[in-house]
Parts: structure tokens; sequence; C-alpha cells
């Protein structure tokens, strides 16, 4: 396996991004802190140790608060397309490494390169959205009631941002974060996800570069590393006034607990159970693409994953004849070879929830369409490579109502109106996203009216997943009621204040109230 990661370029990846065999994964920007105990990272690709990252410490969680205290105070002061301008060069330093970058996500997570690349460009986009965004962080003035009054509404940063990211896109959502954070003059703390942690020492990297070439100071982008301690670290600290945090649903409820105790603010993506309803004028053409990306894509790990297709009865064997062929195709191995398609799912904890669910869904009378299964072999030694499954079921099932971090896919028939495909699209605890095939333009509008799909991404004609940065993403019901990216995700990142002004040589009470004296 040795020869084949060397092929694919890795030695020369981790060299261009500055990952040792053990960093520290503590960091204020140019200044690392030793650390405590090691976290190594291994390759779902291959098993093999790619390196090992140091977890933060109590004090030095401290020095990095202290820090990123300090720094905010300078940062808030610099005029935002300032800030705009360090988020540029940040872009463009991505733009230079995006090959190493996309490499390192797919050696590390063990998404297809393709998807490495796109997950590297999402940050690329994201950049250029807040750079124009750092011109644009208006506020409004609203008609005062009162003679000689004026009323505004101002947007001031908001402090420490902490960001709490999940392996399945271990730079993209940081930078969604980092991006519009930075450029409303917040200072970012980033826990990385330990199955990915060498994805936020490559970050960090590039980012203390240009910090440092602007002179900028120490703790505008901090990283800690570390288990749920680390993070707790963070929840429950008042100096932190955002968390946003992405994961399983189970995390996101510890979080939001913590941080509304302390009436702290979170900004919260959790758990999909993403639908595509296929109604009687779908197009196959757009239906098989899309149900197959959305379904298999990033090995069924997107929180924007197809989980579930609603078919209609009257077109329901061609729909699942041709889904159920294009599984043929589907071509699992090594994810730096571009010739695959799918690779591995993060680890064996995965790949053993995922056996655990096709069992369930079984139990629950399920039936095996497309049978999964553990790939052994050459090229398979991590044993992290499984077969996508499908699988006929009811929306009832309770497995079919969780969220199963795979690639299984379950078909569900609906009969009769696209109400009754919606009613089974929103019959789940969670709401992320959610699509409609159809050329029947009522349809489509009743599935995005306010009585049609309940989810914070309604697409049509287009699969769940492969969201652009342009628009608000996130979703509500367990999915956490969190935006991030795009629209205007930026918001949450900063302070809002409502300033009345007197202009006038009175004093006239709102609402008509009068005190003499
Ligand atoms: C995630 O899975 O946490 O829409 C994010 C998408 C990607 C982002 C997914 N742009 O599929």
């Amino acid at each position: 396996m040795q020869a084949t990661t060397t092929s694919f370029g890795i030695e020369e990846a981790l060299e261009k991004l500055g990952i040792k065999d053990l960093n520290h994964g503590t960091s204020t920007g140019n200044k690392w802190f030793p650390g405590g105990e090691e976290i190594a990272s291994y390759s779902p690709v291959n098993g093999e140790l790619i390196g090992k990252v140091t977890t933060t410490t109590k004090e030095e969680y401290e020095q990095v608060i202290v820090s990123a205290q300090k720094a905010f105070l300078s940062f808030r002061a610099m005029p935002a397309p300032q800030r705009g301008e360090i988020v540029r060069q940040f872009g463009n330093k991505l733009r230079e490494l995006k090959q190493p970058l996309g490499k390192l996500v797919s050696y590390e997570m063990g998404k297809s390169l393709q998807e490495g690349y796109g997950e590297v460009q999402e940050m690329i986009d994201i950049c250029d959205f807040a750079v124009g965004l750092s011109r644009q962080l208006n506020g409004q003035t609203i008609p005062s009631e009162r003679p000689g009054h004026v009323m505004r509404e101002q947007w001031h940063s908001l402090g420490i941002v902490g960001i709490i990211s999940a392996f399945n896109f271990p730079v993209a959502v940081w930078a969604w974060n980092t991006a519009l954070a930075w450029v409303c003059g917040d200072v970012c703390v980033w826990k990385a996800s330990e199955k990915a942690p060498l994805c936020s020492v490559a970050c960090q990297n590039i980012i203390a570069g240009v910090l440092k070439e602007n002179n900028l100071p120490e703790g505008i982008s901090s990283i800690i590393n570390g288990d749920y301690k680390v993070g707790e670290m963070m929840t429950t600290d008042t100096r932190i006034p955002l968390i946003s945090a992405t994961g399983s649903t189970r995390m996101g409820r510890t979080v939001g607990a913590k941080v509304a105790e302390r009436f702290g603010k979170s900004l919260l993506e959790l758990g999909g159970n993403n639908a595509i309803i296929i109604t009687p004028t779908a197009d196959l053409k757009v239906v098989v693409p899309g149900a197959v990306f959305g379904a298999v894509g990033t090995c069924g790990q997107r929180c924007t994953s197809t989980r579930r297709l609603i078919i209609h009865e009257s077109v329901y064997d061609k729909v699942r004849d041709a889904i159920v062929g294009a599984y043929k195709q589907i071509v699992i191995g090594n994810p730096l070879d571009e010739k695959n398609h799918v690779g591995p799912l993060i680890d064996k904890d995965s790949v053993d929830t995922y056996l655990k669910a096709i069992e369930k869904a079984k139990a629950e009378g399920g039936k095996v369409l497309v049978e999964g299964g553990v790939l052994e072999g050459e090229g398979y030694e991590s044993g992290c490579y499984v077969k996508p499954a499908i699988i006929e079921a009811e929306n009832s099932f309770e497995i079919v109502q969780h969220e199963t971090f795979a690639p299984i896919l379950y078909l569900l028939k609906y009969s009769g109106d696209v109400e009754n495909a919606i009613d089974l699209q929103n019959g789940v605890a969670q709401g992320l996203s959610s699509a409609i095939m159809t050329n029947e333009m009522k349809e489509a509008e009743k599935f995005l009216s306010f009585a049609g799909s309940d989810c914070g991404i309604a697409n049509v004609n287009i699969g769940t997943s492969g969201a652009e940065i342009g628009g608000a993403f996130g979703g509500e019901k367990e999915t956490g009621g969190g935006r991030e990216s795009g629209s205007d995700a930026w918001k949450v990142y900063m302070r809002r204040q409502t300033n009345t002004v007197n202009y006038s040589d009175e004093l006239p009470l709102a609402q008509g109230i009068k005190f003499d004296l």
C-alpha cells in the first residue's frame, strides 16, 4: 500500500501543507503549544498512520482564549474591508494549495479526490463571498414615531467564535464559519474532529502564514484538538459568545443545552434524513445521477446525503430498476484514484453501524434490493470499504427514522397526490435537505409552499446534497435550526444593536406616554 500512497502524491501533499509525523494540535496562529496526549490519525484509505497530533491541555486552552480575547480588541477595530483583504489573501493561498489540501482531505477522511477538491473549492468560494460581504455588513434606518428622532440598526463584532466541526467536511465547514466570522471582526477557535485532526493543522498552517505576512497578532485564528472534553471547555465558557457546531443530533443536543445554560448563542448544523420525491413526470436522466450521487457520494457521509427515495407507485418499478442498474456501475476503491466513485467509511465503528443498520432494516421487514457488505482483499485492507446498499422499506421503520452515516438508501412507495409524498418526506424528526423530481409546475410549487417541505433546503430537479455556498445552509427540527454559509447567515456572527437618536430639543416619549415634571 505504501507504493500506492506515494504514487498518489500524499507525501508531497503533506510536505506542502507542513504536516509532520508529530504535530502540535494547539495554536494561536504562528505560536504552537506542545500539548498533552497524542491522537493518531490513520487513513481509512489504507489503514496507514498519516501522522499524530497532540491534544490541548486545560492550561493551553486558557492561553488560547486569553490570546483570542486580546486579538479581538484590535481585530474588531480594523475596518471590515481590510479584514476582507485578509480573507482574500487566504482564498488565494487556498487556490495555490487546492491540490495538496484536497488530497489530504481525501486521504484522511476517505472521500473521492474529486470531492476533496470540491471541498477546497467550497472554501475558496466562501472566501470570495466573504470578501464582498466585508463591504456590505449593512444595518438599516428605521422610521421613528417621534418627531426629530431617527432609529438605526448596527451590526457589531461579537467576539470569540468557537467552531466544532465534524470529520465529513473536515475543512470546508471551518471555512464557512471563519471566512464570515473574520470579516465580521470576530476571532475563531476551532476544535476539529478527532477523526480528521491533520486537516486542522494544515488549515492553521495556511492561515497562520497569511496572518504573519500581514503582521497580525496571535489569536485571530486558533486551533485546539482533543475529544469531547476539549469541546466542553468551549461550550461551558462564557468568554465564547457563539458556538457553531456541526455533527450528530446527539452531540448537538448536549452542546445546545450547555451553551443555552450560560445564555450563549449556538449555531447547530446536525443530522439530516433527506429524501427525494420522485413523481410520475420525473425525468430519469435527472433522477438517476441525482439520487445515486446523493446516496453514495462521500460514501453516504454527508449530512445532506440522500437516505430515502419516495417514489410514486406508477413509476416505482421503472425507477427502482434504473437505480439498481446504476448501482452496478459504481466503482469502490482508493478514493485518490479518480476512476473510483466511492471510497471507504471513516472507520471500523462506522462500518459496524452500517452493518447493524442493514440488519435492523431487514428485521423490521425491509427487502434488500442491492446487498451491502464489507469489501475484502487487495486494496480494501483498511476494512472500511463497504458496498452501497438499497433496501425497500417503510417510512415508519425505526431505522428509517434514524440517520445512519453510511451508504444505505431506502426506497419508499407513495400513491395518489404529491401531498402524500410530502407527508412522508416530512414524517421524520430531521429537517435538513429535500428534493422533488417533477416536470409538473403545480407539484413543484406545492413542494416549495408553506405546506410543502419542512426542511431548510428544498430543491427541484436536483438531488439533496451539493449545496452552493451562496445560500444559507442548515435545517429545521432535529437538524438544529442553524444557518451558515451564504445569504444573511453572517448576522449570527454579529451583535445587533438598535439606536434611537434624538436631534430635537424636546423629549417626546414613545407610545405617546406623558411624563411632565
Ligand atoms: C455536511 O455534510 O456537513 O451540500 C455539509 C453539501 C455540501 C456541504 C455538506 N456543500 O452537500
